[in-house]
């Protein structure tokens, strides 16, 4: 007989968001980034944290979601097929990064988020827990992403990784959460428009309720289902509120994932809960 390995103390991982726009080419539908990616799995194995890894859909997912508008909800026998679609993609991104983090020497534990999440009106209304928790129990690293989910009312909506990581700080409480991007931070505009916009390096909740009001934060110029880096300060204040400190750095930067796991000093956008 199996001894059940349940009680095993949990170690409080931290939660790393791989965005889309790092991790794949957002101007070639279905072009991941690979040796991006090869080098983030090795940053992060080198950090030697328990982390849980949230990655982005960018051009993998983005496209597809908007053109069948599968965010909205499913009427039509497309969009049914456009789903499938979708999901297949998201599939085959999640591969590709798990296993980049098996070449490294970790354990990542793939999860389809649409087959333990289900919506109601785009909310989340059913989350099938047991097979995370007993991962992070057994020091595997959990690799999540944006997916495309069904829904009981609208048939279909999208989740961002984003999101995932609201959830996903509010039930495990991680000590830190760091959205990598391909920005150095949060801006007081989008830099990739604006060249005098400046890097904010320091927000409180008031600064980031401020921005929010401002409009100055938004999506990136190409394919959006999920609000860019404005859907993302709205799911940080939450994360903040659980008392997570939060992140948010340029991926394409070498090193720069590591030194933020370890605690290192790093050029970016430190949110804090107080
Ligand atoms: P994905 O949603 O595919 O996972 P991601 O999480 O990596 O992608 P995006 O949603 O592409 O990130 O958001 C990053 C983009 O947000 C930047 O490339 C930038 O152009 C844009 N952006 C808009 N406003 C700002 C701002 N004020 N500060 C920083 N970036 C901004
Ligand atoms: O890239 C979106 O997740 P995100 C998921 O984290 C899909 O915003 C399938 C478009």
């Amino acid at each position: 007989m199996l001894e059940i390995i349940e009680d095993i103390e949990l170690q409080t991982p931290i939660l790393i968001k791989l965005g889309g726009s790092v991790i794949t080419d957002k101007e070639h539908e279905f072009k991941a980034k690979e040796e991006t990616i090869k080098r983030l799995a090795d940053e992060i194995a080198a950090a030697k944290v328990p982390a849980i890894i949230i990655h982005g859909a960018g051009s993998y997912g983005h496209g597809i979601a908007k053109k069948y508008g599968l965010h909205f909800g499913m009427k039509e026998r497309t969009q049914f097929r456009m789903f499938s679609f979708l999901r297949i993609q998201m599939d085959e991104l999640r591969e590709i990064v798990s296993q980049a983090l098996f070449d490294v020497g970790l354990n990542p534990f793939p999860i389809q988020p649409s087959a333990i999440f289900t919506t109601l009106n785009g909310q989340v209304f059913h989350f099938e827990d047991h097979a995370l928790l007993q991962a992070i129990r057994m020091n595997f690293t959990p690799v999540l992403h944006g997916d495309a989910i069904l829904d009981y009312r609208k048939g279909s909506t999208i989740i961002s990784g984003d999101l995932l990581c609201e959830i996903l700080a509010k039930y495990i409480g991680p000590t830190k959460c760091v959205f990598v991007t391909d920005v150095e931070g949060i801006y007081t505009k989008d830099p990739k428009t604006y060249p005098d916009a400046e890097l904010l390096e320091h927000l409180k909740i008031s600064d980031v309720l401020r921005l929010l009001k401002s409009g100055n934060v938004g999506e990136s110029k190409y394919d959006d289902v999920t609000e860019g880096m404005r859907g993302k300060l709205k799911k940080i204040l939450p994360i903040i509120d659980s008392g997570s400190e939060v992140v948010v750095i340029n991926g394409n930067k070498d090193g720069a994932l590591y030194n933020v796991l370890i605690g290192a000093k790093e050029r970016g956008t430190y949110i804090y809960p107080k």
